[in-house]
């Protein structure tokens, strides 16, 4: 049987030592690229098809998919991302989507991360942070509908830095970083030491974990969900974890198309 999802992943350029980061330290690209091997690798063991769309050297992030669109159904908002520098990111995200979803744009003055977006059942969660302002979140809801704005502490680079769905009524959440109140959804709780564990990428039960956070890990099992624990070293360095290496689609409306 032919996978249900597909995932839209993209190779790590080799300037990926100049990726943005709160604080610069030296990234082995050679690393970087084997610890995305073993991203996509644990999307396939999910059952999801992995698209590798080609790294471009002109944008160092061009790996941290996630920001470059949101999708919901059979929908995809291409953002316009806050940091001017990774602006040069989403045609060709745009162009590997549209065999999937139906393109939707977003135009200045808005910008916003897809980071900053977690939907848990109807709801898009919004983080209105450095990258994403209030046109941008207008212009998400314009489109989508529910949409609840979430203030970001300064320290956090995006809403689903501390954050990230489990499924269409839980929530993976680090102690201290933001209120349980601000979600309607359960909490699966995320210890402050391990912050960084908060964010995973769940496909049905199975959930992909950063390595190294034992008490993430048996969280999400306690939960029900299996766990599969991939490396994030060399993307941690420049702010990225998981869910923001690839955009989950599904595939039914390619296969519709041939
Ligand atoms: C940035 O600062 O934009 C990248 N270095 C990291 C983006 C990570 N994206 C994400 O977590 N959604």
């Amino acid at each position: 049987m032919k996978p249900s999802l597909g995932a839209i992943t993209r190779e790590v350029p080799a300037s990926f030592t100049r990726a943005l980061a709160m604080t610069p330290a030296p990234i082995d690209v050679a690393l970087a690229r084997e610890q995305h091997a073993a991203y996509r690798a644990a999307l396939a063991a999910c059952g999801v098809e992995v698209e590798v769309v080609a790294a471009d050297e002109d944008c160092p992030d061009c790996c941290f998919v996630e920001d470059t669109a949101v999708i919901v159904g059979d929908r995809a908002l291409i953002t316009r991302p806050g940091a001017p520098s990774r602006r040069g990111e989403t045609p060709a995200i745009a162009d590997a989507l549209r065999a999937y979803v139906q393109l939707v744009e977003m135009t200045e003055p808005a910008t916003l991360d897809g980071g900053d977006c977690m939907r848990v059942g109807d709801t898009i969660y919004v983080g209105r942070s450095a990258r994403t302002n209030a046109a941008g979140i207008a212009r998400l809801a314009e489109v989508f509908g529910k949409v609840v704005a979430i203030d970001m502490p300064p320290h956090v680079l995006h809403l689903k830095c501390v954050c990230s769905p489990l499924d269409d009524e839980r929530i993976l959440l680090a102690d201290e970083s933001i209120p349980a109140s601000c979600f309607d959804a359960a909490i699966v709780r995320v210890p402050a030491g391990e912050t960084y564990a908060a964010n995973a990428v769940a496909i049905g039960r199975q959930v992909i974990v950063a390595d190294g956070f034992p008490w993430t890990r048996d969280a999400i099992e306690n939960a029900g969900f299996t766990p599969h624990l991939v490396p994030t070293s060399e993307v941690r360095k420049a702010d990225g974890s998981l869910t923001c290496q690839s955009l989950i689609v599904g595939r039914s409306l390619r296969d519709r198309a041939g």
